[in-house]
């Protein structure tokens, strides 16, 4: 999900960015480009090469953390005092990444007991299987109520002063809370993904589709009212399109094998939400530009921590990001990153909080992330211009956080705004959404309450035509002692 606030703003820009535009070339300027760009393509290479090990070595730690479990829980005796501990060393022991292997030997010389009660990641997994189509809730996974931590890493300075800071650990066991709901969430997205991942195919309408991954969320969510749901509309947008397209009641569009398309949805519970796309393509021409993305979030996602500046991490991005060149159909494009779309933070039913995240250089964001905050890092990767304006019907919408009370005039838009937040309060929703609570007609309401200020619209945001983009997207948390990649799969 994405905030085209930042379009808006930057549009009095748009002209001037294009001329100084480096990225703007001429067809000669732009084979000299390549021949400079394929040093940089082999620099690519060793870098996603990590990202790969460095997954691969996430599933690991949680093989071995399965290993632990079953080896040590006899060792933990369920006495009251050592559960204690075991969540206190959770922060420590349930590391993920680069540092893994340094922590795992640490582990072991210290004897602790594995993070057995926190981690969810735990036998009971293995007893039920989701059906197909997904309709078993999350909860009945884990009994318990605790679900799997995401992805740990390490924050890249002085992550052992805060992975065994006593302060930073206290702060962190008292939100616990509140990681396992966006826990739960995320539990949910990854089942939802994979059975989208395996049964999304050509021919399918992109209603359909929709349908096949709003269903299985209401259900595995256990949707409640405000409590616990879908987090905002299932994006699909196709090709040029980068985002905010989900289909309208009536729309056709069937989904074709050369389709790029960005599967991007939301789960919450509580309001805390999981905002996570990838990017679905059947055609292997596609392949390339997919992983350029997915690098370029990784590189997001490995750069975000505590007082870092968000215009590092928009430097960091564009620089993975445009050393990766894609042919597609006989032409070779070097990636862009879409420069107006960008990463955002996340508060409790606020999918896009103050802070953006920038995917390019020369952002003047020196603003940092901070101690405690919820980021979705995404980006956006395009053969066009790199840059997204408004175009086509809209379907998706959301009530502003910032008024105040509007008096309405108009009966039908006072009691569609009254059904607004009874049913979304602030998260977005389309109108698929309006249509199944049984609203009809409320084209003019919805436009009053556009107009009026109270609901923002969020248009289609598309790229030039002919160009594909793609999309990786994950939700991560700036915990006291370490960053948890929440939504991180064995997929992406
Ligand atoms: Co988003």
């Amino acid at each position: 999900m994405q905030n085209d606030n930042i379009v808006k703003e930057e549009n009095g820009e748009v002209e001037e960015i294009e001329k100084n535009d480096p990225t703007s070339l001429t067809p000669e300027a732009s084979t000299k480009k390549k021949k400079k760009k394929k040093k940089k393509t082999n620099t690519a290479a060793t870098t996603n090469g990590t990202t790969n090990s460095n997954v691969t070595e996430y599933t690991e730690t949680i093989e071995n953390i399965k290993k632990t479990e079953t080896t040590e829980t006899a060792e933990t005796d369920n006495s009251k005092e050592v559960e204690e501990e075991n969540e206190e060393e959770e922060g420590t022991e349930a590391v993920g990444g680069e540092a893994s292997k340094k922590k795992k030997k640490k582990k072991k010389s210290k004897k602790k007991t594995g993070k057995v009660e926190e981690s969810g990641v735990n036998d009971n997994t293995s007893t039920i299987q989701q059906s197909e189509p997904p309709r078993i809730p999350v909860s009945k996974f884990f009994p318990d109520g605790k679900y799997p931590i995401g992805e740990i890493c390490e924050y890249k300075d002085d992550n052992l002063k805060r992975t065994t800071n006593e302060e930073k650990r206290h702060l962190d066991r008292m939100h616990f809370d509140i990681y396992n709901e966006l826990r739960q969430a995320a539990e949910v997205h990854r089942q939802v993904r994979k059975y989208a991942q395996k049964t999304i195919k050509p021919g399918m309408t992109m209603t359909e589709i929709c349908e096949l991954i709003e269903d299985g969320t209401r259900a595995l969510i256990e949707e409640n009212g405000l409590e616990a749901g879908i987090g905002f509309p299932t994006g699909c947008s196709l090709n040029h399109c980068a985002a905010h397209y989900t289909p309208n009641s009536g729309d056709k569009i069937v989904l074709q094998y050369d389709d790029v398309c960005k599967i991007d949805f939301g789960t919450h519970i509580n309001g805390r939400i999981i905002d996570s796309a990838f990017t679905l393509t059947f055609n292997p021409v596609y392949d390339k530009l997919k992983e350029a993305v997915r690098d370029a979030t990784n590189t997001g996602v490995r750069e975000a921590g505590i007082d870092v500046r968000l215009c590092d991490i928009g430097t960091a991005i564009q620089e993975v990001m445009e050393s990766y060149e894609v042919e597609i159909k006989n032409k070779t494009y070097q990636v862009k990153p879409i420069r107006n779309l960008n990463g955002h933070s996340i508060l409790p039913y606020t999918i896009h909080a103050g802070k953006s995240v920038p995917i390019v250089k020369n952002s003047e964001t020196t603003t940092k992330m901070e101690e405690g905050e919820f980021f979705a890092i995404e980006t956006f990767g395009s053969t066009g211009k790199g840059y997204v304006h408004e175009d086509g019907e809209c379907s998706h919408y959301a009530k502003r956080q910032d008024i105040g009370h509007v008096p309405l005039r108009v009966t039908r838009a006072k009691s569609l705004l009254s059904s607004i937040n009874k049913n979304f309060g602030t998260l977005p929703f389309c109108r698929r959404y309006l249509d199944r609570l049984g609203e009809t007609r409320y084209a003019l309401a919805l436009k009053n309450l556009v107009d009026s200020g109270i609901v923002e619209s969020y248009p289609p945001l598309v790229d030039i035509k002919g160009c594909y983009t793609a999309q990786y997207e994950h939700t991560i948390i700036l915990r006291p002692t370490c960053k948890e990649v929440v939504s991180r799969g064995d997929d992406y």
